[in-house]
């Protein structure tokens, strides 16, 4: 059995992807196992499926894990199951930005941990609506020794997801290729409410986008990611940004709907390495001060 840890619509998306019946979601801890889950899910072709996933019953039968929580929720949601699993049944991240993959990882060294970076993405446009948002991919790679060896095995196994995967040798540098991009985008989509392409000609992108991607050269260099110059950062951000343009990226769409975001391992994280490996990082604290303003100023003031 496939256990989902975290029913948003990344784990809507993957739960009614593979087979029927061979996916459960996780119940939080102390719930009792309610109805199945059950949603329209619309699938790539745009046909409208009706998918009913069950809780999770039985955490022995469990084979494999997919975390699809947020970055912030990962760490207490694993250790709430983590003693009844099986030691052997890998565990597969999905969590945005960097920190939070290397903590379960050093908590838990010897199951087998992986990390999955993703663009297969999903949305929600009502409560029992998931829309299949485009065909991506995604890559998977181990982050502890024991997680070499499943890496095959789990992606021989979610093919029949029909998503597409592949293994990834080096799954931290491409997890540091997408913190890049989400570093650059998120961020000022969130403080100026706009959606991805809008940025591009703001004054508050543009004054601080060449000393953000300074910063962000400098600490992949720090952290053995080689060398890259800041102008193909800002490339790369500036394309996503264009290639997206009308996308509302994920941290405006939790400042807007009064949700925490992953501030704290996106910008946030980038300046606690900052800080571990002697590099300053003005622009990140910048960017990750204001959004963590934004968002308490929101919890205070509802609508
Ligand atoms: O991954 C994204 C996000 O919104 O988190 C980007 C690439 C910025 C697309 O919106």
């Amino acid at each position: 059995m496939i256990a989902i840890l975290g029913a948003g619509s990344l784990g809507r998306l993957w739960a009614a992807s593979l087979p029927a019946q061979s996916a459960a979601f996780v119940p939080r801890p102390g719930a009792l196992p309610g109805d199945p889950v059950r949603f329209e899910f619309q699938n790539l072709a745009g046909a409208t499926l009706n998918a009913t996933v069950p809780w999770l019953t039985d955490c022995s039968q469990v084979d494999l894990l997919l975390v699809m929580t947020k970055a912030g929720d990962t760490l207490n949601a694993i250790a709430d199951v983590a003693d009844k699993l099986p030691e052997n049944a890998p565990v597969v991240l999905f969590q945005n930005g960097l920190g939070s993959q290397q903590a379960v990882a050093e908590r838990w060294p010897e199951r087998p941990v992986l990390a999955a970076s993703t663009t297969d993405g999903a949305n929600r446009p009502s409560e029992h609506r998931v829309v299949h948002a485009g065909a991506g991919e995604t890559w998977l790679g181990a982050l502890t020794d024991a997680g070499q060896a499943q890496v095959q095995p789990v992606i021989n196994r979610l093919r029949s997801s029909g998503l597409t995967l592949h293994p990834e040798p080096d799954i931290l540098a491409r997890l540091w290729q997408k913190l890049v991009i989400n570093a650059g985008i998120n961020p000022f989509t969130a403080l100026l409410d706009c959606p991805n392409g809008d940025l591009l000609t703001e004054d508050l992108f543009l004054s601080h986008i060449d000393g953000l991607c300074t910063e962000l050269a400098q600490l992949m260099t720090a952290d053995g990611q080689g060398q890259v110059s800041p102008a193909d950062l800002r490339h790369r951000i500036e394309t996503v940004a264009r290639n997206t343009a009308r996308n509302t990226s994920s941290m405006r769409a939790d400042v807007q709907n009064r949700r925490r975001t992953e501030i704290d391992f996106i910008n946030g994280y980038l300046v606690r390495l900052g800080q571990r490996l002697g590099i300053a990082t003005p622009v990140n604290q910048l960017l990750a001060e204001r959004v963590q303003q934004l968002s308490n100023h929101q919890q205070e003031h509802p609508h």
